[in-house]
């Protein structure tokens, strides 16, 4: 992790020139856990998921700055936002699946790493923290991007909170609303479910569709909706790496898809395949996205150079939090290369974050921050709802939104520090 001061995330200016933030003394910090189903099964290339096994990290600060502005939220309406005898509470979510099909990262591991390597190096040589602490008092430790992530957006959101400050503004947002699109699963029943699903979503207002593909399930579902959507769907396609670039038939797939006016394909090929990407990308003429390849700016900068991509996914986990997100965005800027804001299926928590990110410059082309009714029966927050194709930014302290203590009944909370 490089010790520069990132932006937007530290003591320093953020990008928009924001003023600082103080640090907080950091009272507690818990793992809060619980398991959430989601309104329809998501299927990729690397299997099937019913439920999210969800992983907060919660930091509760003490508060420093008298008159700092109380703790209520306005996008939610929900009072509190964990002000509670002097302390307060930030929120971060976590975003690794219950299994490592993703990346090598699994909440079970995260958990682990964070109860015993990131939370006691996070609070040495003492318990003042702000932010960019994440980055450099974790530098000797490798990996765990997700749960890094996790940790780094709660400490932030305290401070934020602590600072009467929202997340956006901090970031110097641009937008006060994220163009939306939707990212789609292979559905059980297969093409025709696929072509309802997608109908079905877009007269809810989503202004793009991402189809998940996999070797066997690719040129025909896709072509079969643009038959039936016609040219004008804004569609792209995410294979989560799931193709052989030695395999003839898995790239004659791929040339068949490039027939087909998609305005990206996400992630052909392994992550670590840069080679194989800019090989075939230079080929086609759907320009390439990469998600799991790109860990850090470093990585951004080595793909752009080397052809291996067009575009790039954006996620808040995948990058180790705020502060790399913002490098990678700023290194594609100077490459003008496109920048987009990923998802990982998070609850309100998370997908207030990535808003917030995704209303920064350079953020052009629609998130996969849909709305909280597409994947959940209740959000673990006060809902965000699609209006006219976008998400409202939440404007509230902090992220915005904080978990309904309703939501949170029957949640596993562990002590990590206390
Ligand atoms: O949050 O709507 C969402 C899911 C977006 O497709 C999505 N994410 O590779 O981009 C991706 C996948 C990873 C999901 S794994 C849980
Ligand atoms: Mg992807």
């Amino acid at each position: 992790m490089p010790a520069r001061e990132p932006p937007g995330t530290s003591g320093a200016p953020g990008t928009s020139g924001a003023p600082g933030l103080a640090p907080i003394e950091v009272a507690a910090i818990d793992l809060v856990r619980l398991s959430m189903p989601l309104v329809r099964p998501f299927t990729t290339s690397f299997g099937r998921q019913s439920e999210r096994d969800v992983l907060l990290v919660r930091v509760t600060g003490d508060v420093t700055a008298p008159g700092s502005g109380g703790f209520t939220d306005p996008d939610s309406g929900e009072g509190s936002g964990g002000h509670r005898d002097g302390q307060l509470a930030g929120w971060g979510e976590c975003v690794t699946p219950a299994a490592p099909v993703y990346s090598e990262e699994f909440t079970d591991g995260a958990a682990l790493v964070l109860r015993e390597h990131l939370v006691p190096a996070l609070v040495r040589p003492d318990r003042t923290v702000g932010a960019r602490d994440v980055a450099t008092r974790l530098a000797h430790l490798h990996g765990h991007r997700m749960a890094r992530a996790a940790l780094e957006l709660a400490v932030l959101d305290a401070q934020l909170r602590a600072a009467d400050r929202s997340l956006a503004r901090h970031l110097g947002a641009v937008r006060d609303r994220v163009p939306v699109g939707v990212s789609v699963g292979i559905p059980d029943g297969g093409t025709p479910e696929l072509v309802e699903q997608v109908a079905g979503y877009l007269d809810e207002g989503y202004l793009r569709v991402k189809v998940k593909i996999r070797p066997g399930f690719d040129v025909a579902p896709v072509t079969r909706l643009r038959e039936v959507l016609g040219p004008d769907l804004a569609l792209q396609v995410d294979a989560n790496a799931a193709y052989d670039p030695e395999d003839r038939q898995h790239l004659a797939a791929l040339d068949a898809l490039d027939e087909l006016d998609l305005i990206l394909l996400e992630q052909p090929f392994g992550a670590a395949r840069l080679r194989a990407h800019a090989q075939h990308a230079v080929r086609w003429r759907t320009p390439v996205c990469l998600d799991e390849s790109i860990h850090d700016a470093a990585d951004a900068a080595d793909a752009i150079a080397l052809g291996a991509c067009h575009i790039v996914n954006i996620k808040l986990g995948r990058v180790g939090g705020m502060a790399e997100a913002l490098r990678i965005r700023d290194v594609c800027r100077a490459a003008t290369v496109p920048v987009w804001c990923g998802g990982m299926l998070e609850t309100g928590v998370g997908r207030a974050a990535n808003l917030a990110l995704a209303a920064t410059d350079g953020f052009d082309l629609p998130a996969d921050t849909s709305a909280s009714d597409r994947y959940w029966h209740e959000d673990l927050t006060a809902p965000f709802h699609l209006d006219d194709g976008h998400l409202a930014v939440p404007t509230g302290p902090g992220i915005g939104r904080i978990p309904r203590p309703d939501a949170l009944e029957g949640a596993e909370v562990v002590r990590l520090l206390g």
